[in-house]
């Protein structure tokens, strides 16, 4: 498929206009078109037609707003195959991850359209005779969403799906990098919308332009939640921002992901999980694989046998079939990558991989070889998270000091043990085990279903995604007392007669 067939079939314009914002793709560094930031006041009037759309959206019940999530699940089946396109020509992810994301967006629809009859509150016992405690749930107001390249739609989707059946409006702020995928994406809810009938105006909307947008969409009291996906750095500004005016933000940052091979381990198994976490989507996952720690007892064979796997990795245009591994999504990653990889050798690092890769018809991409660095410790530039495949390797003795170091990262996103020892499975996911957000055994770090709750502590933010009960971010908490007593009985007993 062409560019211009994508675009087209999506609806898009495929004429490059005058926008400010030049969207080029990183399989061959062409510009596919031009997108147009939002004004000030364009974003301003962006959130009063999403204040105002949230008080009507609150009105409608949630199984009826869960409708409107069923109809964009169809009309995402419908478009999967062009959609999961547009993400790989504006990310350069393989089309079977582009897919992926796609069939991710499908997932939490069906989900959400469960959870709008599932947004249950309690009952809770009352100290006082004649009365009936309860908590409820309530829609908060507007759910701005602020999203990265590497998944360009399906963290919108994470957000937007649990923030409208829990009654908001959602803003999408894309990241500069991926506007088209987020213009496509709303032309499908536009279309959802239409079949839907009633859908306020304003109830939903693309923000695009750089920093300065994303600032005025932060600061502004209207953002009831500031949903942010990114790096550190700006989770620290948003966070702050955000608690200024005692909003809420929901924060998803980096990640320094780390893995231990145990003694036990099953050794296939166990290489094919740190490939596809380690090399998949080029590295460019909040939950890619970045550190392994292997034991002793099996430290050279699985690195000899990692070694072989990377050297067939298939690089080259993430569109055409078979190809494993795609572009960087740009010049800037690739340097950040050969410094990376420069530091860690002068950290005592040994490297294999990391150079550019010639694809022949991408001369302008920046494809490389993953790389994997034998460290001698744990040294500073591998408790960096660099945004490529770079796989930094490590020996360990004993079971708790591979947990030690995998706690040891600022970041708290995502971890995995490769083990068939029951008592080391069980300790790595205890109280003393992991420390992150998502701890897995006998998987990688990466490919989280939507089921469960997406995010993690320290330095990514805190801040819960997806399944479980993450929809409690998306709605405020109400407690209610009723008397239906003719007496007035205080709490803890106090007698205040006059
Ligand atoms: C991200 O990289 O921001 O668990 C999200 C995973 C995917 C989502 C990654 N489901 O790897």
């Amino acid at each position: 498929m062409k560019a211009s067939a994508i675009l087209s079939e999506l609806g898009l314009s495929t004429q490059a206009d005058d926008g400010d914002i030049v969207v080029s793709s990183p399989i061959d560094g062409a510009i596919v078109a031009r997108v147009r930031s939002h004004s000030t006041a364009e974003v301003d009037a962006a959130l009063a037609a999403a204040t105002a759309a949230h008080r009507r959206w609150r009105d409608v019940p949630a199984p009826r707003r869960g409708e409107l999530v069923r109809l964009l699940g169809n009309k995402l089946r419908e478009k999967k195959t062009a959609l999961g396109h547009m993400i790989t020509l504006e990310t350069g992810k393989i089309l079977q991850e582009g897919m992926g994301e796609v069939q991710e967006m499908i997932d939490i629809c069906d989900f959400a359209v469960g959870l709008s009859r599932q947004l249950y509150g309690l009952t809770i016992a009352s100290e006082r005779p004649g009365h009936r405690m309860s908590e409820s749930w309530h829609p908060l107001g507007v759910c701005t969403v602020i999203s990265a390249f590497n998944f360009p739609a399906a963290v919108w989707s994470w957000n937007a799906a649990l923030a409208l059946v829990c009654g908001n409006s959602v803003i999408w702020k894309p990241s500069e990098k991926t506007p088209l995928t987020a213009l496509a994406v709303d032309r499908i809810l536009a279309d959802a919308m239409a079949e839907f009938g009633d859908a306020p105006p304003g109830l939903a909307c693309v923000i695009n332009g750089g920093r300065a947008v994303g600032a005025q969409l932060v600061a502004d009291p209207r953002s009831s939640i500031v949903s942010a996906t990114g790096s550190t750095e700006m989770g620290r500004t948003v966070g702050v921002e955000v608690a200024r005016r005692f909003g809420r933000s929901i924060l998803e940052l980096g990640g320094n992901n780390a893995g231990i091979v145990t003694g036990t381990a099953d050794g296939e198994l166990a290489l094919r999980g740190i490939v596809f976490s380690a090399v998949g989507t080029a590295g460019q996952r909040c939950t890619t694989l970045r550190r392994l720690f292997v034991h002793e007892s099996v430290y050279a064979s699985t690195v000899e046998r990692l070694k072989t796997l990377y050297g067939k990795i298939a690089i080259g245009d993430p569109l055409a079939a078979g190809t494993l591994m795609g572009p960087l999504i740009d010049a800037q990653s690739f340097e950040r990558m050969q410094a990376a990889l420069a530091q860690a050798k002068a950290e005592g690092g040994i490297v294999t991989g990391g150079e550019r890769h010639a694809v022949a018809g991408c001369e302008n991409g920046y494809y490389v070889r993953p790389a994997i660095v034998e460290m001698p410790s744990q040294t500073s530039v591998m408790l960096t998270e660099t945004f490529a495949p770079i796989l930094y390797v490590m020996k360990y003795r004993s079971f708790d000091e591979a947990i030690d170091a995998n706690n040891a990262a600022a970041h708290g996103l995502s971890s995995c043990v490769f083990t068939t020892d029951l008592r080391e499975a069980e300790r790595f996911l205890s109280d003393a085990g992991s420390d992150c957000g998502i701890a897995n055994v006998n998987i990688g770090p990466s490919g989280a279903e939507i089921g469960g709750a997406f995010g993690g502590e320290k330095d990514t933010g805190g801040g819960r995604e997806s399944g479980s009960d993450a929809w409690k971010a998306y709605m405020r908490r109400a407690t209610n007392t009723v008397n239906y007593s003719s007496a007035l009985p205080l709490a803890q007993g106090i007698d205040f007669s006059i």
